[in-house]
């Protein structure tokens, strides 16, 4: 075969028609179709063979660095050796293994992992072990549950009824019964241009104490919240918000319950958002970078108190009935401790930390660029927030992602926020190659 063929052959697309795309404007992508066909640590390659900067991690997910090699053997392993195991009432040692080196690096006290797919699972896993665990004690009444505006929690029925983005709720109905929700924390008036967390706001916790009060705490099981909110457009707790959220559940019975798909992992500089804001939950719920995006899966943590709870009926009853076929599958569980072994290895959760201020240092000399308003930044999650085009919402800062995908970066928007969450192994002028792509693209607009 000549080269002439091989690249032909590599660049052919084929036919984009049957596959019908997940929150992706089809027929746009069609007619203007970017794809991916290879990628190695920071970068992803167009078929032509274009490198791109991946200011995202994949979808905040591949934090270890595109196919790292040590990853990438442990899957290669794993499918020769076991392709899959019964994953009710029969087991395999890797799965085990994982939940052994999972609540190694959870917050004391969280020291039980059930495992899914994906974040949505987990999400609907966490709410309906919340349910079981009041009806358990006796307390069936407390059935309600609380999220809040603009929360993301994937798109289960469970998840999209306590997530607060109206877009993705308006299409489908009453969904779960009996959710409320609590106000947003993004205030640009008191907040704008924050490092870090944000000193004003802590007072809009005080809301959960109105919202338990009015359906009585005898009614509510859970409250969900992501301790910084990623798909809304990376929104910071205000500093001293999430330790409240924790008193007021606990004065109530209520189960607190973070949602750290996006926090979990070293995105925030320290292993989960509770290890790096110092608030436990009951519950945690992780998925993404679990396996650094390589295999998907998910899994929810849950406390001593929670589990032990369940583990009081007859000796040989299923405590639990709730589970995937794919419950821990072995593939993903390999990859699961290859990956904690390489945050570890290398360690990734203290990068995350160490870079966390050159990163704010970027992204904050965005300020004063045209159209920015906000700029706001934590670990290696950070987010530009700019003026929309009046009567075209999005539309900016889908033109200032066109812009740096053919710059050569690859970052991400929601509404008219970009938001970045690098591979964890970022460097400084990969932080800084980010940045001034941005910049281009804000001046030409
Ligand atoms: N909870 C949170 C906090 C999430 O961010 C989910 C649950 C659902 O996870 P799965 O694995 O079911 O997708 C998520 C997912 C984006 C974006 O760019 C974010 C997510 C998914 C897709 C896009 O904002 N987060």
């Amino acid at each position: 075969m000549t080269d002439n063929t091989a690249r032909k052959i590599e660049t052919a697309l084929p036919d984009l028609e049957a596959y019908w795309m997940p929150y992706t404007g089809n027929r746009y992508f069609k007619e203007n179709p970017r794809l991916i066909s290879r990628a190695e640590g920071m970068h992803c390659y167009t078929p032509d063979g274009r490198e791109l900067l991946d200011a995202v991690a994949g979808l905040w997910c591949c934090s270890a660095g595109h196919c790292h090699p040590k990853i990438v053997e442990a899957i290669k392993q794993q499918a020769e050796t076991l392709d899959y195991a019964m994953a009710f009432q029969l087991g395999h040692p890797g799965i085990f293994e994982l939940a052994n080196k999972l609540i190694e690096i959870a917050p004391d006290g969280l020291d039980y992992a059930f495992f899914t797919n994906s974040g949505s699972e987990s999400v609907d896993t966490s709410l309906k072990m919340a349910l079981a665990y009041h009806r358990i004690r006796g307390d069936a009444g407390r059935t309600r549950f609380i999220g809040r505006e603009r929360g993301y929690h994937g798109c289960g029925f469970g998840g999209v009824s306590v997530g607060g983005i109206s877009p993705n709720r308006k299409m489908f109905g009453a969904m779960l019964p009996g959710v409320d929700h609590l106000p947003h924390t993004h205030n640009l008036e008191h907040n704008a241009f924050s490092r870090g967390l944000p000193k004003w706001g802590a007072h809009l916790a005080d809301e959960l104490e109105n919202i338990i009060m009015l359906h009585d705490p005898s009614n509510v099981a859970a409250v969900i919240v992501e301790p910084i909110a990623g798909s809304a457009g990376v929104l910071m707790p205000p500093e001293g918000y999430l330790k409240r959220l924790r008193e007021i559940c606990d004065k109530h019975g209520v189960l607190l319950i973070f949602d750290e798909v996006i926090c979990g992992f070293g995105r925030t500089g320290d292993s989960f958002g509770a290890s790096r804001f110092n608030v436990t939950p009951d519950l945690m719920t992780t998925a993404k970078g679990l396996t650094s995006g390589t295999v998907p899966m998910g899994a929810v943590l849950a406390s001593n108190e929670i589990y032990n709870t369940f583990m009081t009926g007859p000796e040989s009853a299923i405590e639990f009935a709730h589970g995937y076929t794919y419950s821990g599958h072995p593939l993903a569980a390999a990859a699961g401790c290859a990956t904690l072994d390489v945050y570890q290895e290398e360690g990734l959760f203290e990068r995350a930390r160490s870079m966390e201020d050159v990163f704010a240092d970027g992204l904050h000399s965005l300020k004063g660029e045209p159209n920015v308003i906000d700029v706001r930044n934590l670990g290696l999650i950070g987010a530009v927030e700019l003026e929309p085009i009046e009567g075209q919402p999005t539309e900016r800062a889908m033109s200032v992602f066109r812009e740096c995908f053919d710059a050569g970066v690859i970052v991400r928007t929601t509404g008219d926020i970009l938001a970045f969450s690098p591979p964890l192994i970022i460097d400084e002028k990969q932080i800084e190659i980010i940045v001034e792509a941005v910049r281009a693209a804000l001046r030409k607009q």
